[in-house]
């Protein structure tokens, strides 16, 4: 199987309207959706998803905003999933990430930086499995696949 990676269209994103836009320039791009959900995010997730960085003085804030409002949270497939996904989100501050990208289009601020994508293939085995229950996450041919992928 592909590998798959976790995305999330946080509550910035939502809240402004944009799961559309992250979905679409996702599908363009030619990765597979496999899994998706409307959730909120309870302060127990949003601890273990972002447990790698609960010493850093934005910790506290990180948590309390991505519990704010709901989510969209999905997972995509494609080989080097969670690196293709980077790419297309941009850099962690939208200040910085290149036109383009989901995060240099669409926002300006580290704080509203609307997307989540997992950094590696471990990283996003463990979110995957952290937001998705086994029976949530599909498989499916696609016909254009042979189109996207030699
Ligand atoms: P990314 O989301 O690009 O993987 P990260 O894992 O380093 O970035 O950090 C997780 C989130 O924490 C990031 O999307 C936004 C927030 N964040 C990171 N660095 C920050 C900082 N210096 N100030 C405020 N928020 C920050
Ligand atoms: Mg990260």
């Amino acid at each position: 199987m592909a590998e798959r990676t976790l995305v999330l269209v946080k509550p910035d994103g939502v809240q402004r309207g944009l799961v559309g836009e992250v979905i679409t320039r996702l599908e363009r791009r030619g990765l597979k959706l496999v899994g998706m959900k409307l959730m909120q995010v309870s302060d127990e997730l949003a601890r273990q998803h972002y447990g790698e960085h609960v010493d850093r003085p934005f910790f506290g804030g990180l948590v309390q905003f991505i519990t704010s409002s709901p989510i969209v949270a999905m997972a995509w497939e494609a080989n080097n999933a969670a690196e293709i996904v980077r790419s297309t989100m941009g850099q962690t501050n939208p200040a910085n990430s290149p036109a383009g990208t989901i995060r240099g289009d669409l926002g300006i601020d580290i704080g509203r930086n609307l997307v989540h994508g997992s950094d590696s293939p471990e990283s996003a085995e463990r979110e995957v499995n952290l937001f998705f229950r086994p029976e949530e996450l599909l498989s499916y041919e696609r016909a254009m696949e042979p189109w996207i992928v030699e």
